[in-house]
């Protein structure tokens, strides 16, 4: 759901990302690296927050981004639509040592797309690129699978901290433009079922302060 606070000069967006891949690929310290730049080698498997917030500034657009992150139900193939819908975003994780992790992606990419549709955002994020050497998915093959699902495709290492700031800043950007276009539509009046089936909001009154993700659960 998209969330938009209008006040005389200016508007908050707040927009919801998840998380998807097989356990073990790194979004738990993708999300922990990009909102409080920590990385743990030890395997984090008592995440209690189900979300990691991070407010950023876009072309003076202010967004609030919600991080939906697993709490490793996806070992026991138990994430069902209830996690992922409403969503503006998904950021689809595989480990670029384990071929299977790349797979799996391709499996989100099928239910993603035929539970929304195209109305989400996909991003698609080769981890883990410090264990270059022992690479098993060819980028080339990742990264034209990912065009033709028009997913944009990122490679990240949440150890080294690389690729993180761009991936988030790039999924936000679309958000961003998929927002503004429901907003020129509305106020255009021309597509008023769209913009209410996508659930954007406007609030016209002067916000609150946020507190951490408070507009976006
Ligand atoms: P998940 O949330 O997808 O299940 P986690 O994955 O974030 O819990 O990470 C799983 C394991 O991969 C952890 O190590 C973590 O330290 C490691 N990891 C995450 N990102 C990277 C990365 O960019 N590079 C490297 N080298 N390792 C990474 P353990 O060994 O505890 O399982
Ligand atoms: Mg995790």
């Amino acid at each position: 759901m998209i969330v938009v606070m209008a006040a005389a000069a200016s508007k908050s967006y707040c927009f919801k990302v998840v998380l998807l891949g097989e356990g073990c690929v790194g979004k738990t310290s993708l999300a922990l690296r990009y909102c409080e730049n920590r990385f743990s080698d030890r395997h984090i498997t008592t995440l209690q927050a189900s979300f990691l917030t991070k407010r950023l500034n876009i072309c003076g657009k202010r967004v609030n981004l919600a991080i939906w992150d697993t709490a490793g139900q996806e070992r026991f193939h138990a994430l069902g639509p209830i996690y992922y819908r409403d969503s503006n975003g998904a950021i689809l994780v595989y480990d670029i040592t384990d071929e299977d992790s790349f797979q799996k992606v391709k499996n989100w990419v099928k239910e993603l797309r035929k539970m929304l549709g195209s109305e989400i955002c996909l991003s698609i994020v080769g981890n883990k690129t410090d264990l270059e050497k022992d690479r098993h998915v060819l980028i080339e093959e990742a990264e034209t699978y990912a065009a033709s699902v028009g997913a944009k495709h990122f490679h990240t290492s949440a150890k080294v901290n690389k690729g993180i700031e761009e991936l988030f800043l790039d999924i936000c950007k679309k958000m961003l433009e998929v927002a503004q276009a429901e907003e020129a539509a509305r106020d255009g009046d021309s597509t008023r079922t769209s913009s209410a089936r996508r659930g954007i909001q406007i609030i016209d009154d002067e916000p609150e302060p946020l507190s951490s993700g408070g507009c976006c659960s």
